[in-house]
């Protein structure tokens, strides 16, 4: 466990960065930012943060060096010139990258003796410290371990283990059902359009229902981690039905039937494949890895 007020370097100062440098700085903890472009830390600085003007002086202080930058690439072009002094030290990458990037950087950070934790944050900026936000957490051990009560000021912090990637992985399997989600709101959105409904009147129904709906999830989820997709209700055959249905009527209204007819394709297939009388759940056969 750490004490209460831990030295640390946070690199990157975007909207993100500045966010998660600010609840650092009210939990109390002593701050050094850097970031590329400089002015973005002056409310930093008021507020007790030390700004330093290249990552060679950041890092040169004593503490674990949060990174907060654009994209993987931009933590090599950051952190590659000053790798060498970095030996010794814990790194805690919370800027988004690709399970195998998160991979990549493991092992250049092992090659240069750098403690190395991957992050993905489940927030926008305005979310962090606030009920809801999450970031998850995979690689070293020891560094979680001795950070963890710096890092629940960001939010919950949660831990999957020690493959770098793992964190990364759950990261972006949740966005991808976040992107889905709202592609097909701006489907039925586009639907309704087609009869002069405004989107706004249409997210108060979806709002709504998308909640209820997400209540089956654990359902779906017994039926794929069991393997046994016998159902009573729901069945393949029937939702066959109503997507060839609803893609009629995508049609119709003039929408492009790009990402329903996914949806339907994903159900014809087991259907051809004689699964008519399953569950629903059954299109994840479709979609897992070979
Ligand atoms: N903002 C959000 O809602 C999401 C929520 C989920 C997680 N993401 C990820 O967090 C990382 C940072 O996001 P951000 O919101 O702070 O992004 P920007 O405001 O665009 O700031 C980007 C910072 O990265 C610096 N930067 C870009 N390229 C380089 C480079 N080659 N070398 C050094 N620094 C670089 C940039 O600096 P500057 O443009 O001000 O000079 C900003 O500090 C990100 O991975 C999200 O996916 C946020």
């Amino acid at each position: 466990m750490q004490s209460t007020s831990t030295p640390v370097t946070l690199l990157g100062l975007g909207a993100m960065g500045r966010a998660l440098a600010a609840a650092l700085i009210s939990g109390g903890h002593r701050v050094t930012v850097w970031n590329r472009t400089p002015g973005r830390d002056d409310e930093l600085v008021a507020a007790g943060a030390v700004s330093a003007p290249a990552p060679a002086d950041a890092i040169a202080g004593p503490g674990p060096i949060v990174a907060v930058l654009l994209g993987h690439a931009s933590v090599h072009e950051t952190l590659d010139p000053v790798a060498d002094k970095l030996r010794g030290r814990q790194l805690i990458n919370l800027t988004s990258t690709a399970p195998d990037e998160a991979r990549e950087l493991a092992e250049w950070a092992a090659a240069h003796g750098i403690d190395y934790l991957d992050g993905g944050i489940m927030a926008v900026p305005a979310m962090i410290g606030q009920p809801g936000s999450s970031v998850l957490y995979s690689g070293s051990r020891s560094v979680i371990d001795e950070h963890r009560d710096m890092l629940e000021l960001f939010g919950v912090a949660d831990y999957f283990g020690e493959d770098p990637g793992l964190a990364s992985l759950y990261d972006f399997a949740l966005l991808s059902a976040m992107y889905v989600m709202f592609t097909g709101f701006a489907h039925g959105a586009a639907m309704v359009a087609s009869a002069g409904v405004s989107a706004r009147s249409f997210a108060a129904r979806a709002t709504p229902w998308i909640q209820a709906m997400a209540t089956g999830l654990p359902g779906h989820a017994a039926f794929i981690d069991s393997g046994d997709y016998t159902a009573e209700t729901q069945s393949l055959d029937f939702n066959k039905s109503a997507l060839d249905a609803i893609t009629r009527a995508s049609h119709d209204a003039g929408v492009p039937t790009t990402i329903i007819g996914q949806v339907k394709a994903l159900i014809d297939g087991q259907v051809a494949d004689g699964h008519g009388p399953e569950s629903f759940a059954r299109i994840f056969e479709g979609l897992r890895a070979r």
